[in-house]
């Protein structure tokens, strides 16, 4: 089994993340494709980078992101820094002939996003972009119904990303509104995953018709030198203005002829992680909603007439990736495991000199989808998608 040594970009909550599906994807797949090996973690100082190091397990830390990148016993770089240091990072990795996972929204811009592509493309190395929802099992097996035709043609997709963590407005000015670091709002950081899932489970999406709204305009300013998310609501002291989108609603049309919508929000009071899929075709239908992220729930057409009505399917060792995780259905799936299942993916890709989706192509597709949401919800008017060809 070979080691593939990782350094680390970003020691906050996705390093966590990544951290724990390095260290556990050998006790879940075994044999394990190639030994993760946590090599090295970086953060902006040497301190948060030593933290990080001691934490999550790493060899050695450094807040250099650049030597890091260059060094040689270095096979692959995560970046798992906000969204607007992907770009320089994942470009010079690439430079360096190292293979690359980047969290995403791959950039906050769709040209950036493309130069990122072209330098993956350009050094031929392992890229992967981190819309990790992909691997909740129950979404694995929806894709498994589609692929088999179990629900027919699809007509018509229902996806939604609703949060409540920004919902008070006096919850703190995260790099997340703010437009130089994130690019967007809720659309790049949360609809990206639904525009992703729905290119993974329907097709490529042609043309978006949508509303785009910022509700709360300003927010206080973040103390304490780490991003709070919602946490530490507070009504007194400076305010920093929010100059990207809270809420988007999109109408959408795919090439294959299926139609849809598709919602973000992070102001959302009472709804936690609540992406939900809805998948109508011509002999049955599929939903799903990650707060029960066990459970896929499914009806065919084919169903006697007198018992048709949807039916819970709990995922476990029979359904995708269900050997390597835990023996008996419904013992719960949790983000980790959808982060461990990426890693997995990741590594095979790696030691096996093949690829990966969702890969930088994958990334770009979906920021252009965003890009044509944005541009729709400022000037009223369906948008056509630009279509990246593999
Ligand atoms: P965070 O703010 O918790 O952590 C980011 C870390 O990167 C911080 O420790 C920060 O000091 C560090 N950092 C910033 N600039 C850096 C630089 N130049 N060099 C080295 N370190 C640097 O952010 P979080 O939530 O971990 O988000 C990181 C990325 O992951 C974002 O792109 C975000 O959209 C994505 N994300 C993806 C999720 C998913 O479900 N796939 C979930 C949460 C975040
Ligand atoms: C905040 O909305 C956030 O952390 C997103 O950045 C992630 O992508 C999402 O998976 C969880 O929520």
């Amino acid at each position: 089994m070979r080691d593939v040594n990782i350094a680390l970009i970003g020691g906050g909550f996705m390093g966590k993340a990544h951290s724990l599906a390095y260290a556990a994807l050998p006790m879940f797949f075994w044999p394990a494709p190639a030994r993760p090996v946590r090599k090295t973690v970086v953060d902006v100082t040497d301190e948060l980078a030593s933290t990080a190091a001691q934490r999550y397990g790493w060899e050695s830390y450094s807040s250099s992101w650049r030597d890091v990148v260059a060094d040689p016993a270095i096979d692959l770089i995560d970046i798992a820094t906000p969204n607007h240091m992907h770009a320089e990072i994942a470009i010079a990795a690439a430079e360096a002939g190292k293979h690359v996972i980047c969290e995403k929204p791959l950039a906050p811009t769709a040209v950036d996003a493309k130069r990122m592509l072209d330098a993956v493309e350009k050094a031929g190395v392992v890229n992967a972009v981190a819309f990790n929802y992909r691997r909740t099992p129950a979404i694995a097996l929806a894709k498994k119904y589609i692929e088999e035709g179990a629900i027919g043609e699809i007509l018509n997709f229902r996806g939604t990303y609703l949060q409540d963590w920004s919902a008070d407005p006096n919850s703190p000015l995260s790099w997340r509104f703010q437009k130089k670091i994130a690019g967007s709002g809720a659309v790049g950081d949360i609809g990206s995953h639904v525009v992703d899932l729905a290119r993974y489970l329907v097709g490529e999406i042609s043309e978006v018709s949508s509303v785009v709204s910022t509700f709360i305009k300003d927010r206080p300013l973040q103390t304490g030198g780490f991003d709070a998310l919602g946490a530490a609501s507070r009504s007194e002291g400076p305010r920093g203005q929010v100059d990207v989108d809270d809420e988007a609603m999109s109408l959408v049309k795919f090439h294959n002829g299926a139609v849809g919508s598709i919602e973000a929000t992070r102001n959302a009071w009472g709804r936690n992680n609540y992406i939900s899929l809805e998948i109508h075709g011509t002999d049955g239908s599929i939903l799903f909603n990650y707060e029960n992220r066990d459970q896929l729930q499914v009806v065919f057409k084919s169903d006697p007439a007198d018992r048709r009505g949807f039916r819970t399917v709990f995922t476990g060792p029979a359904t995708p990736y269900g050997e390597a995780l835990w023996p008996i259905p419904a013992l719960g799936i949790g983000y980790g495991e959808t982060k461990i299942i990426e890693a997995y993916e990741l590594m095979k890709a790696i030691a096996e000199g093949g690829s990966v989706r969702p890969d930088f192509a994958d990334g770009y597709q979906t920021a252009l989808v965003d890009e044509a949401i944005l541009e729709s919800g400022g000037n009223g008017n369906w948008v056509t998608v630009p279509l990246h060809e593999r």
